[in-house]
Order: C-alpha cells, then structure tokens, then sequence
C-alpha cells in the first residue's frame, strides 16, 4: 500500500443544479425500495401458490425437501458471512478514513496471522458448503429401494405419456399428461424420449432432469402430501415446448390404488345413444389411427391413451381444463390450440361440425 491519498472524502457535489429536492429524492428511493418489498410479500404470502404455481419452495417430496434444505442453510450462510464482511469494512472505511493533517499511516508488509486467517476461514466456510451439498448430491442420485413404483416417463411432442406396470408387472397401463403417485411409497422415474431432449420438472417434487433419446435417465423420490401439483417440461423441445405442461396427482394408498385399478380395467360401454353415436364415430374416423381406447378396435399409438380420458383434469398436455368446450375447440383445430400438433385439424380428420358434440359426449363417458 503506498498512499491513502486516494481515500480522500467525497467531494460535496451532491447539491448541483438540476437535482431533484431532498425529500423527492428520499421518496423515489422509498419507492425503489418498496416495490421489490411488496413482490416479495406478494410472493410469499398464502396466495403464493395459486399464482406461481411452479414454486420451489413448497416442497412435497422427500427430494425436494433436501433441496429446499440445502437452499434455505447455503442463503443463510451467506447471509451471515456477508453481514460480518461488510460490517468489517463499513467499520474500517469509518475508522481510517482520511483526516485533514493526519500524518501518513504506517507501511505494513506481510503478516502471517491475517494471510493465514484469510486463508483459512474461506476454506473453512466452503467446507461447511461442500459436505452437505456432496451429501445431497449422492442421495439424489442413489438406486430406488426395492420397494419402489417404477414408472416410465416418455416425453412426446408435446405431451407425456407414462406407463405404470400391473398385474405384477405382466401388464401395463399407458396414460397422458397427468402422472398419479402414492404417497409415502419411493417412486423411480424412468425417463426417456423417442423424439428429441425433453425435462421432466414438477418443481414442488424437486429438481428437473432430462429425458435423453437412447439413455435412461431415473429420477427418485417419495410423495409426502397428497395434492395436485404443476408440472412442466423444463428443456426447449420445439414448437410447442411451452405447452408441454402436466399435472403430478399425489395420492393416498388406497386411491392410487382404485385410480390405477381403474385404469387398467377397459373402456365403459356407452349408456345411450348419443354415446354409442360418439363411439361409432371415433372407431370409424383416423383417430384410430393415431389413439387407443381398451375394448375398442383403437389401438394407434401416436396420440395419448384415451381409454380413460374422461376422467383426467386436464387436456393436451395440461394446458386447459377438460370440459365439453375446450374439447370440442380442440377437436376442431388442434394444431391451431397447440401450433405444430400431431393431431390434425377437423378437415383433415373428415369431421363434420354436427358430429363434434357426440364424439365430446363419448370422450367424456371415458371414466
Ligand atoms: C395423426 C394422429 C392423430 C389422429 C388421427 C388423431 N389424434 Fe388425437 N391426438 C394426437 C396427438 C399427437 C395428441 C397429443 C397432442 C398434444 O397434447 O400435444 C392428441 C390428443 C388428443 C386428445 C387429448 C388427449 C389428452 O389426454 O390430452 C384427444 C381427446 C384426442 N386427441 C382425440 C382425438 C379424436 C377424437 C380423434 C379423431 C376424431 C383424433 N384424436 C385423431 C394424434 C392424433
Ligand atoms: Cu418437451
């Protein structure tokens, strides 16, 4: 260190022509202030969810409570670190700052015990950082228990198809965009794509990972609240990557049961003749194609696994309620609902308008 000459006080400038009144000032800079308070507040409050449903920090699963975990003891450390470092230097900016007719401070060269403390502590801090992270990186990583649900997760342009395994394992059950768990049991993901990269992210389950063409990716955890919880692929997958939301249902046991039971079983047989009209329909246009339907002649494999659509909350990947209306918009014009569909416009399908409302009354009776 050669001179403080430098560190000399600000010069009294602040006052120059033009600037706004003190009190204006201290006004705008309270606005500045409030504004990222209030986001915060609002953030955080009970509402917090509803709007910003894809939040990290209502953690539901044992994974994402481990993040959460790590997060909230890494944000505290380096609170507390960034308090002690900047109280050090407010106390030394005060304590020898420059005064008129000081004399020149004393020239310090080396000294062992601070180049060692400063040396020391910053590694020290780190290893308090590193042992809880490695941990919770070899945790989220490990093999699933054996009593785990193995479920496998493809992503699709733009939708998810999942497949549960029954009847201890000689049967599967395909279903789309709305993935069901039990709660308290471990659940492995296996996840896979037969397209191009996609991410499987339910932020309240924990940490997103990719679905890799030609490699499986796991993904394991255990549910601990039951709830329906926002989902979303989390890596660019073209067109329609923003649409490609879904819906986690964590249940109790013994529902998850009854839902995967359910879904196992064939479609229901129409109870009147709008239905039975709907059915004919769907079994004679190109949806068989591209859909299965259990107990029907469907069994195309392009499209989501309707078998049991009438029951899911959602349509087309999560991204608007199943009801009569949205339906039958989107069977109308898919691809102008979700640019880029598979799924083809009315014309294409050979649909006539006054056909909608029965082939919406059948896809509805799907329980
Ligand atoms: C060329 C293939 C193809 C044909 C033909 C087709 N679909 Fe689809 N369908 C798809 C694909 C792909 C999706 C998924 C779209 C998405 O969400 O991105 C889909 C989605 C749907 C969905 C929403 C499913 C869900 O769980 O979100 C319904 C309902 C549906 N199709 C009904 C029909 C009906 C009824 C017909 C015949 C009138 C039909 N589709 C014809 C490919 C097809
Ligand atoms: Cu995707």
């Amino acid at each position: 260190m050669k001179s403080t000459g430098s560190l000399g006080r600000p010069h009294a400038n602040g006052a120059a022509t033009g600037t706004p009144s003190r009190a204006a000032a201290g006004r705008t800079r309270l606005g500045a202030l409030a504004l990222p308070l209030l986001l915060l507040a609002a953030g955080c409050g009970p509402d917090h969810l509803k709007h910003y449903p894809a939040t990290t920090f209502a953690p539901v699963t044992s994974y994402a409570r481990e993040q959460d975990w790590l997060f909230r003891y890494v944000l505290v450390l380096g609170v507390a670190v960034g308090i002690v470092v900047f109280a050090a230097l407010a106390y030394v900016l005060v304590r020898f700052r420059h005064r008129p007719g000081a004399a020149e401070p004393q020239h310090v060269h080396g000294n062992t015990t601070l180049e060692l403390a400063w040396t020391l502590i910053p590694a020290v801090i780190l290893a308090f950082i590193a042992v809880p992270t490695v941990k919770a990186i070899f945790s989220t990583q490990a093999p699933a228990p054996a009593n785990a649900l193995h479920i496998v997760v493809m992503g699709k342009q733009w939708w998810w198809q999942f497949k549960y395994p029954v009847n201890g394992g000689r049967d599967t059950v395909l279903t789309a965009n709305e993935i069901h768990v039990p709660v308290g049991r471990p659940v492995e993901l296996i996840l896979k794509s037969d397209n191009v990269l996609h991410s499987f992210w339910v932020p309240q389950m924990g940490g997103k990972r990719d679905l890799v063409p030609n490699h499986d990716n796991k993904l394991v955890f255990t549910p601990e609240e039951p709830g329906v919880y926002y989902g979303q692929c989390a890596e660019f997958c073209g067109d329609s990557h923003a649409l490609m939301r879904m819906r986690m249902i964590a249940q109790t046991p013994e529902d998850f049961q009854r839902w995967l039971d359910n879904e196992a079983s064939a479609a229901a047989e129409p109870a009147d003749s709008a239905v039975m009209l709907g059915r004919q329909l769907v079994t004679s246009k190109p949806c068989v194609g591209c859909h299965t339907i259990k107990g029907t002649v469907m069994a195309g494999v392009t499209g989501p696994n309707l078998t049991h659509f009438g029951r899911r909350r959602t349509m087309a990947a999560g991204i608007m309620d199943n009801n009569a209306q949205n339906l039958a918009t989107w069977l109308r014009d898919a691809p102008h609902v979700k640019p880029g569909s598979k799924m083809p416009d009315m014309k294409t399908l050979n649909l006539k308008d006054e056909e909608i409302p029965y082939i919406v009354a059948y896809l509805q009776s799907l329980q």
